[in-house]
C-alpha cells in the first residue's frame, strides 16, 4: 500500500510579516499531483496543520479545499494535530468525518484504537497519536511513572490494541503518526519547540511499529532506531518535514513529500519527491553595488523571498526602500560590516563627565561605526554643538 507522507503544513503561516497563503494553495496542489502521479492510496498528515490554535479563515479554507480534494480522489487521510493546533477545533466532527475516510485523532483519552485498512499481503494498522505532553498522558495513567517525554509516549503507545481481527500478529503491519521532537532531530529556526530541550523523545519509545510519519521537525530526516530490536524488525522512524521553507534557516534545504511503500512485513521503501515552491528563500550577501548589479540578479529569480546581507561600512540610506524596486519580497535586510560585528564597551559616569561633549560624540560614533571621524565630520560636529549650546544659553 502507498502511503503520502506529509507534515508541518503551518496553514496560515505569516513568515517575516509575509502571508504565505498563495505559496501554500501553490504546493497543495502541487503536491496533490504528485499523488496522482504516484498513485497515493493513502494520506497522512502528521500535525501542525494550521499554524495557530485559532487559524486565519483563509488557512481554514485552504485545508477544507484540499480535503476536499483528496476525498474526490477517494483516498483516505489521516490527520492529528501538532503544537501549535488545537486539538478540540481540529478534530470537531472527527466521528462523523471518520465515515468518509477522513481520520483526524481526536484528544488523548487513554486509548489507542487504530483504523485498520487491507492490502493484498493483510490488515495495516493505522495508529494516531496527537501532540502530547506528560501531563496529558499522566491523567489517563495516573499509576504509570511518567516523568519525561519519553516516558508519556511509551506509556501511550503501550496502550495500542490490535484493529483487525484474525490478523496474525507476525505479518500485522502498523504503522503510526506522532508529533514530537525526537532526540537526535536536527532542529531549524522555525519549529518553535520549547526551549531547554526537554520535550525530547527517545527513538526506543517507537518500538513495534513498522513506519513512524514523524512531523514537528521541519527538516525531512530519518531517524536512527537504536533501540533494540523489536519482533518483525527496527521502525523506520522519519521526519517528512514542511513543504515550504518557512525559516532562512531552512533556505537550503530540499522540501519534499515522503512516499511511503508498504508491502509484506518488514518490507518498507520509503522515497522523497521533492517540491518545487512558488518562491523560493533566499540568502544574498555583497555590497549595495554588488546585490543591485544586473549581472548579480539575473542569475535567479528576483521575486524570491529574499534575505540581504550588506557588507558596505557605510548604511545606505532606504537601503529597504531602494532594494526592493529589484527584490518585491525583500523578508530580512541587515549589515555584516565593522559595526555590526564587533562591539564595545561604554565608559562609566564618572570617565564621561570629563570629556568634551565632542569627545563623547566622537566615542559614539566609534561605537556605532567602528570607525572614527574624520577631520571634516569633526569640524561640522564641533560646530554644530557650538550652535546647539549657544542656542540654549
Ligand atoms: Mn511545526
Amino acid at each position: 500500500m502507498k502511503f503520502m507522507h506529509l507534515s508541518d503544513l503551518h496553514l496560515g503561516k505569516r513568515v517575516n510579516e509575509f502571508s504565505m497563503i498563495e505559496d501554500q494553495e501553490y504546493i497543495l496542489k502541487q503536491i496533490l499531483e504528485i499523488a496522482d502521479r504516484e498513485a497515493v492510496e493513502v494520506v497522512l498528515i502528521s500535525g501542525d496543520v494550521y499554524d495557530k490554535p485559532i487559524p486565519p479563515v483563509e488557512a481554514v479554507r485552504l485545508l477544507d479545499q484540499f480535503l476536499v480534494d483528496l476525498g474526490k480522489r477517494h483516498l483516505p487521510v489521516f490527520l492529528i494535530s501538532g503544537n501549535h493546533d488545537s486539538v478540540q477545533r481540529l478534530s470537531f466532527g472527527n466521528r462523523l468525518l471518520a465515515e468518509g475516510g477522513l481520520y483526524i485523532a481526536p484528544e488523548y483519552d487513554g486509548m489507542l484504537k487504530p483504523i485498520s485498512l487491507q492490502d493484498e499481503y493483510g490488515a495495516i494498522d493505522v495508529f494516531m497519536l496527537p501532540f502530547v505532553k506528560p501531563a496529558h498522558v499522566r491523567r489517563f495513567h495516573p499509576d504509570e511513572e511518567i516523568e519525561s517525554y519519553t516516558d508519556a509516549v511509551r506509556v501511550a503507545l503501550s496502550a495500542a490494541t490490535a484493529g483487525a481481527e484474525g490478523t496474525p500478529v507476525e505479518s500485522l503491519r502498523r504503522i503510526l503518526l506522532s508529533h514530537q521532537f525526537v532526540t537526535g532531530a536536527s532542529r531549524s529556526d522555525s519549529e518553535e519547540v520549547s526551549v531547554g530541550g526537554l520535550d525530547n523523545v527517545d527513538a526506543q519509545a517507537y518500538a513495534g511499529f513498522d513506519y513512524v510519519a514523524l512531523g514537528h521537525i521541519h527538516g525531512p530526516q530519518d531517524i536512527h532506531f537504536d533501540g533494540e530490536e523489536a519482533e518483525g524488525g527496527c521502525p523506520k522512524i522519519r521526519y517528512c518535514g514542511t513543504p515550504l521553507k518557512y525559516s532562512f534557516s531552512e533556505a537550503n534545504h530540499e522540501k519534499s513529500v515522503t512516499l511511503v511503500e508498504v508491502k509484506e512485513k518488514g518490507d518498507v521503501e520509503v522515497r522523497a519527491i521533492p517540491l518545487t515552491p512558488l518562491h523560493d528563500m533566499r540568502q544574498i550577501r555583497g555590497t549595495y553595488l554588488e546585490v543591485t548589479s544586473r549581472e548579480f540578479y539575473r542569475k535567479f529569480d528576483q521575486n524570491d523571498y529574499i534575505q540581504v546581507t550588506l557588507t558596505d561600512e557605510e548604511d545606505i540610506p532606504d537601503a529597504v526602500g531602494k532594494l526592493r524596486i529589484i527584490y518585491p519580497n525583500l523578508m530580512k535586510m541587515n549589515y555584516d560590516n565593522k559595526r555590526t560585528r564587533e562591539s564595545q564597551e561604554v565608559d562609566g559616569a564618572e570617565q564621561v563627565e570629563q570629556k568634551s561633549p565632542l569627545q563623547l560624540f566622537e566615542e559614539l560614533y566609534v561605537l556605532q561605526n567602528n570607525q572614527g571621524m574624520t577631520e571634516e565630520q569633526k569640524k561640522a560636529s564641533q560646530a554644530l554643538i557650538e550652535t546647539i549650546w549657544e542656542d540654549e544659553r
